[in-house]
């Protein structure tokens, strides 16, 4: 196909607007943190709506877009989903994670039990395509998936923090129940299962994770 080009609509800073934004936004970005105790209070369905379309919006492989998201707020699916991760991390915790594995765990204390699946106001699935499927039924190849659905969900939890909400990146493992209870075709893989909400009264965070890199241990300048 030929390439047909439109104008860029960029909005130019002037460098000390974009210093003084960036500093904001470290500030703010420097706050996020993994919760894994969730209030059920409500949270507006339009933010919801608005994060969704910031991680619908992120660069991706030839511009495919390789990713679905999962909204789920339903009561009585939320519960299956509890159900089925629980018995995936009872396997996990059990036999499945070599004592390597649990030993780096060991500081989030983490375990098998998931209450935050039912209590939590939002659940969102997020689905790699590994290949697209058009509407004649032909599949379509989709490029840099990992990557392209990593950057979308990285969208999604930066704008989620920005909105004020907090959120729990979970991975039961293995995640193929999902597919079988939210009935997505066998081209969808579960990439990650976040939780969404504001956190329950007295929440607290390992504090060893508060840590981050020094800066000169991340970056080679
Ligand atoms: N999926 C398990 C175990 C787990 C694994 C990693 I790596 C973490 O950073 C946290 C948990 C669970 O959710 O408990």
């Amino acid at each position: 196909m030929k390439p047909t080009f439109l104008p860029l609509d960029f909005h130019w800073v002037a460098p000390r607007t974009s210093e003084r934004r960036s500093h904001r936004l470290l500030k703010t970005m420097l706050q996020r943190r993994t919760i894994r105790t969730i209030s059920d209070r409500p949270v507006p369905r339009s933010v919801i709506k608005n994060c969704l379309r910031i991680a619908g919006s992120a660069p991706s492989g030839a511009n495919m877009q390789p990713w679905k998201f999962v909204v789920i707020s339903r009561t009585a699916l939320r519960a299956k989903i509890k159900e089925a991760a629980e018995k995936e991390e009872r396997a996990f915790y059990k036999n499945r994670a070599s004592a390597e594995w649990l030993q780096a765990l060991g500081p989030l204390g983490t375990d098998w039990h998931k209450p935050f699946l039912v209590e939590a106001p939002y659940l969102i699935v997020i689905f790699a395509e590994n290949f697209g499927v058009r509407a004649d039924g032909e599949h379509v190849k989709h490029y840099y998936v990992q990557e392209s659905v990593g950057i979308a969900t990285g969208f999604l939890i930066a704008a989620l923090h920005q909105a004020g909400l907090a959120t729990l990146t979970h991975t039961p493992s293995p995640m193929g129940f999902l597919n079988k209870i939210l009935g997505r075709p066998n081209n969808e893989r579960p990439f990650l299962l976040l939780v969404v909400g504001y956190p329950a009264v007295g929440t607290a965070v390992p504090s060893f994770a508060v840590e981050r890199k020094p800066f000169k241990d991340i970056v080679i300048w």
